[in-house]
């Protein structure tokens, strides 16, 4: 069933369809799901906002790719564990990863079932948080944060010959890893670089020393903000190759964006794409809820503050990825509207992201009211 529908109304739409209409289809461990068609964006107006991807499962923190031409999303999947609300976030109390797939933006959506399990994962004791993978020379890797069995935040991999997985965990996290949100971008001359790191929740501020310190440590606010980390994967992809470094975020002044600076600062969910020539750094800028980018020379940094590519949406967190298909490119990101607002609970959706003439991003609202 496909129907023309104002941007906001598409995602009650799809849930109406699919229980409606069968929009969910169950194929052994696969489910696929219709997407509404939605009207074409005009200059003058915003690019519609599809989704839920998926309605019968949660799913968040969308790290897309095209592999083989197609588009993987690689979400944390979401569930209710009856754990209370907290600032350290134990209620998003994730055990498995299910991976998600669609010949383009609008296409049908497969759930390739659950692709990495907590159980299969030796080192790890509890919530697995935002994924992302990589390809490299025959193999898939699938990075994800995990708390380990002392309960602190390290960064984990598992292979595939598959980008839909199954993935098999490796026995021990990545050394020198630690956090959340790991990122992963290959830059044009074959190397690749992880960005990670979060605040509160994802432990960055217990890292300050370079050592994990139980107590959060924070920088006085007229101090530099908190950096997020990159460092470069060796060849195994499995390990670093050389010193984990901060990623610089100046303000437009050239100096450090400050602890002070909330509404620009890092706190989480860091991406990097490429754009005519310049790196693109975006992040979640936590408590105040925007995804904000800075444009860089190199793919280590420092990267100048430029503004907001998507401001809050429904829900406290905040998390995207940017990716390019067939000549228009894509901002993944999600929101808690399917739960009816539950901080825990959200589900992917995507929109078309359009840059000025200038290489700045068109800010997008989710939120905004058609
Ligand atoms: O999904 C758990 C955490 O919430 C992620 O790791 C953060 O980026 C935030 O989206």
């Amino acid at each position: 069933m496909t129907a023309h529908l104002p941007f906001k109304q598409a995602a009650f739409a799809l849930l109406l369809a699919s229980l409606l209409a069968g929009g969910c289809q169950s194929t052994g461990s696969e489910t696929q799901t219709k997407q509404p068609d939605a009207a074409p964006a005009t200059a003058a107006q915003p690019a519609p906002i599809l989704g839920p991807l998926v309605t019968d499962i949660y799913t968040a923190d969308p790290s897309a790719h095209v592999f083989n031409g197609k588009i993987y999303v690689y979400p944390s999947h979401d569930i209710d564990a009856g754990i209370p609300e907290k600032d350290d976030g134990s209620h998003f109390a994730m055990t498995d990863y299910h991976i998600l797939s669609m010949d383009s933006v609008g296409g049908k959506v497969t759930d390739h079932g659950v692709a990495l399990d907590l159980k299969d994962v030796p080192w790890a004791g509890r919530q697995m948080w935002a994924p992302d993978a990589a390809y490299k020379d025959g193999a898939y890797y699938l990075y994800f944060p995990a708390k380990d069995k002392q309960d602190v935040f390290r960064i984990g991999v598992a292979t595939s010959t598959s980008p839909s997985g199954p993935f098999k965990a490796e026995p021990a996290p990545i050394t020198g890893s630690n956090s959340i949100d790991p990122t992963v971008f290959k830059d044009d001359n074959g190397d690749y670089y992880m960005y990670f790191g979060g605040i509160w929740g994802g432990q960055l501020q217990r890292w300050s020393s370079g050592k994990y310190i139980q107590a959060d440590t924070y920088p006085a606010d007229d101090q530099p903000a908190l950096s997020p980390k990159v460092a470069r994967l060796a060849d195994d992809m499995k390990s670093f190759d050389g010193a984990v470094q901060d990623v610089q975020i100046l303000g437009k002044d050239g100096k450090p964006l400050l602890a002070k600076d909330n509404d620009k600062r890092f706190f989480e969910a860091a991406w990097l794409h490429k754009y005519n020539g310049k790196y693109y750094f975006s992040y979640s800028t936590g408590d105040t809820h925007n995804i904000a980018y800075a444009i860089g020379d190199s793919p280590v940094g420092p990267f100048t503050y430029q503004g907001v590519i998507l401001k809050p949406v429904l829900g406290w967190t905040n998390h995207h990825s940017i990716i390019e298909k067939d000549g228009k490119w894509y901002l993944f990101f999600h929101d808690s509207s399917l739960s009816g607002g539950k901080t825990h609970l959200r589900s992917v959706k995507v929109t078309e992201l359009k840059y000025n003439p200038d290489g700045t991003i068109r800010p997008i609202d989710a939120m905004v009211k058609s």
